[in-house]
């Protein structure tokens, strides 16, 4: 392949973030009752204010534009739209139009996520997803925000990383029971919220197709990247089909497919490894493995043949930025090189444009803007300018940088 590699034309170059771990304040959402239940040393720090962007948003968004960037990936929160059942706020409707109208006055295309992690306490404390009537209940808040996205968005995911949500209900029921979640790997997910989470897609996208049929609608998965061990390879499928495989299925047929990568997951008789003691591990605990991302957009490509993809997370939490732009630099290889053997990509949003809330703590940094914890003041990073610049010249790295 050339050395060189030009993002084809209408391709989506962004960076993505989510209402919970940016906003601050989002009280009436179960997150938040977790976050305050004690239930599990895993919350180092409550999310409190975030980076206070309900407010700082249009800062947010003139940084992004102003890097190079032509497209933000950000979630509306639903226990905000909708906090007690039924009652929808007109505040916070109009807050997310103005949000819309404010990216594209700014130059960049929104990609809205209507459920990243976070629901409404009373949609958890009626059994959440694994509810019968949870599909019904999503279907209905996805039709009041239709007035966020029926015009200037052309793009909306419905639930961001499905399986992370399955997984996680089986987590909490764990540590709610006193129980400890597994030293390595993740835990089973809970089948009833997995079913509940695929008709609950199903039901969104006909209800956003049905308000605004112009938005190309899909779900974003969070990639395991399994790598057996030779001879694991049945163990290996075993452990992916109801972490990543059964969600990957759901979305044949969507318009387009997330895929979210960082890290790599080994593989052998027993189950899912440790990370090597001599292996580079991020601030989040995970292995350095910028080759995640071409992996993962294989994997996916030959599980769901025919659907385009877009890369809708992939990032690096460190304090060292050059590590940042080495593993940036390596997966947008990944990038190139499976575009160039025939996978369809159709975009890239780097998680995650600012340093935010890590689901329990501030320490993972996976911005590419800092922000002051306490002044909430933006500090772009040197990733910031060089992913924007990437974005400007249309060329991609075709081989890690150093
Ligand atoms: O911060 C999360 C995000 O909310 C979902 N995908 C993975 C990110 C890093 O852990």
């Amino acid at each position: 392949m050339d050395d060189l590699f030009t993002l084809p034309d209408g391709f989506l170059w962004g960076a993505s973030t989510s209402a919970h771990q940016t906003e601050g304040g989002n009280t009436r959402s179960d997150w938040w009752a977790f976050e305050h239940s004690g239930l599990t040393d895993r919350i180092e720090e409550p999310s409190g204010s975030a980076c206070d962007s309900y407010h700082r948003w249009p800062e947010d968004m003139d940084l992004l534009a102003g890097l190079g960037f032509t497209d933000y990936r950000f979630s509306i929160e639903w226990a905000r739209i909708e906090p007690s059942p039924g009652e929808f706020s007109a505040e916070a409707l109009a807050h997310y139009r103005r949000m819309v109208e404010g990216a594209r006055e700014r130059g960049l295309r929104p990609m809205i996520t209507l459920h990243h992690f976070t629901a409404p306490l009373w949609f958890t404390e009626r059994g959440g997803w694994a509810a019968a009537e949870s599909d019904e209940l999503f279907a209905r808040y996805v039709e009041a925000a239709a007035p966020v996205f029926a015009e200037g968005v052309d793009h909306v995911c419905t639930i961001n990383e499905p399986n992370m949500v399955a997984v996680m209900a089986t987590g909490l029921r764990t540590v709610a029971a006193g129980g400890s979640l597994p030293a390595v790997g993740l835990p089973s997910p809970d089948e009833a919220t997995t079913e509940g989470l695929v008709r609950a897609h199903r039901r969104a996208v006909d209800s956003v197709k049905s308000c605004a049929p112009h938005v190309r609608t899909g779900w974003s998965v969070a990639n395991q990247i399994c790598r057996p061990e030779p001879g694991c390879e049945e163990r290996a499928a075993t452990y992916q089909r109801p972490r990543e495989t059964v969600f990957l299925e759901a979305a044949r047929g969507d318009d387009w497919l997330g895929v979210q990568a960082y890290t790599r997951t080994r593989i052998d008789a027993s189950g899912p490894l440790p990370v090597p003691e001599d292996a580079e591990r991020t601030l989040s605990g995970w292995e350095y493995d910028p080759q995640a991302l071409g992996a993962a957009l294989r994997h996916t490509a030959a599980t769901v043949a025919g659907t385009p993809l877009i890369v809708t997370e992939n990032g690096i939490a460190t304090a060292d930025d050059d590590r940042r732009i080495a593993y940036t630099s390596g997966a947008l290889a990944g990038l190139a090189h499976a575009v160039a053997d025939g996978v369809d990509v159709r975009g890239y949003f780097h998680w995650s444009a600012l340093d935010n809330y890590e689901w329990g703590s501030y320490r993972p940094t996976f911005g590419l803007i800092a922000v002051d914890r306490h002044s909430f003041v933006r500090t772009p990073k040197p990733s910031a300018a060089w992913l924007g610049a990437v974005g400007r010249t249309r060329v991609l790295p075709t081989a890690a940088a150093s």
